[in-house]
Order: structure tokens, then C-alpha cells, then sequence
């Protein structure tokens, strides 16, 4: 795939805690219910406060692949869009897909909201074991594609919490990178 420089400038990877991203909004690795759990998710109910989960029930539920916008609330940031990626079945049901769609869904509501900066965590690789290396390809292509359409995003972070995620993302956008 093709990368150009503008487009590659724009993607930062960085390890640290999502919650405290100064961006207009933060992804959210959620579960189906959209009622909060462990995770990234809990981190940032715990951050945002009690009304993001009161907003989170009036959304009733979100589909695998999908994606939901709510307030930030206590958070930095004033947007959460809270994303559902698929459990790693070994690859037989269609993950791959369903985690492109995750990216494409957040970025449409992205879109539509007018966020110009925005923070992913590595959606569906904790709980959800699907496999870093193969996620952080899928994450990386789908988020260079966005930033060559869409001129009104400024900017992309990918926000590891762990070194050994960290590391795997860098070195797939090295990879992703050699092939312009
Ligand atoms: N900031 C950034 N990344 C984080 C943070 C944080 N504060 N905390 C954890 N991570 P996971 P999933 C990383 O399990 O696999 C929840 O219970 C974590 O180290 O949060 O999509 C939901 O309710 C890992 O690299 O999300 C669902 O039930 C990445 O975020 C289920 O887990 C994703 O791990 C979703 O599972």
C-alpha cells in the first residue's frame, strides 16, 4: 500500500494511558452491552465519571464492528466514540473484517462531528486476544487510508499501554512505511 509523507506525519505512536490524551476525542474498546467492563474501557469509565455511563444506556448496545458516540464528560477529551472489536476466533469469523469496520465506523462518526484529533488504543487485542501483530497491521492501513481522504483530520494517535504493543505497532508502520 501506498503511503505518502503528509499522511505518515500525521500518525503518532505512543505508549502510555488513553485517558489522558488532550485530543477532541478517544476511542473506547467496548463490548456489545456498552455498559462499561475491564480493560481500556473500564479505565475510561473511571476517568470520564458515573454520567458517561449513564449516557452509554440510552445507546442500547452496539454491534461488533460498529461504533457509538457519547459526551467526554470528566475526560480531557470532549468526545468518547466507543467501538465494539470482534474476540479472536482463530480467524474463522470474519475478525479481520470486523476490526477494519471498527476504524471505519469511528472515523464516520469522526466525520460527521467534526473531530480533527483523535486517540485509538489497539482495539481488540487485550480481552479480546486477537493477535498485535496482525491487528496493528489492520489498525495501520485503515488509518492511513482515512488520513489520505479526509483532510479535516490532523491528527492520529495510537496509544499503546503496554511496551510489547508499543513496540509491535512501530514496527509495523516501519514495515507499512518501506513498502511507499
Ligand atoms: N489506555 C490505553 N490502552 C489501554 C488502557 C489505557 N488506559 N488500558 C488497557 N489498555 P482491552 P479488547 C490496552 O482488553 O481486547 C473490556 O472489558 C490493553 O493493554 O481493554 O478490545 C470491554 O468491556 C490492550 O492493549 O480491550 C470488553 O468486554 C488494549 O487496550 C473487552 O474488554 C485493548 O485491551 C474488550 O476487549
Amino acid at each position: 500500500m501506498k503511503i505518502g509523507k503528509k499522511t505518515h506525519s500525521h500518525v503518532s505512536i505512543v505508549q502510555g494511558d488513553i485517558t489522558t490524551q488532550m485530543v477532541d476525542a478517544i476511542v473506547n474498546a467496548a463490548n456489545n452491552s456498552l455498559l462499561g467492563g475491564g480493560g481500556v474501557d473500564g479505565a475510561i469509565h473511571q476517568a470520564a465519571g458515573p454520567m458517561l455511563l449513564e449516557e452509554c444506556r440510552t445507546l442500547k448496545g452496539c454491534e461488533t464492528g460498529n461504533a457509538k458516540i457519547t459526551r467526554g464528560y470528566n475526560l480531557p477529551a470532549n468526545h468518547v466514540i466507543h467501538t465494539v472489536g470482534p474476540v479472536w476466533q482463530e480467524g474463522t469469523h470474519d475478525e479481520d473484517t470486523l476490526l477494519a469496520n471498527c476504524y471505519r465506523s469511528c472515523f464516520a462518526l469522526a466525520r460527521k462531528h467534526g473531530i480533527r484529533t483523535i486517540a485509538f488504543p489497539s482495539i481488540s487485542t487485550g480481552v479480546y486476544r486477537f493477535p498485535v501483530k496482525r491487528a496493528s497491521r489492520i489498525a495501520l492501513k485503515e488509518i492511513f487510508h482515512e488520513l489520505e481522504t479526509n483532510i479535516e483530520l490532523e491528527r492520529v494517535l495510537i496509544v499503546c499501554f503496554d511496551r510489547t504493543t508499543y513496540e509491535t505497532y512501530l514496527s509495523v508502520e516501519k514495515e507499512l512505511s518501506g513498502t511507499k
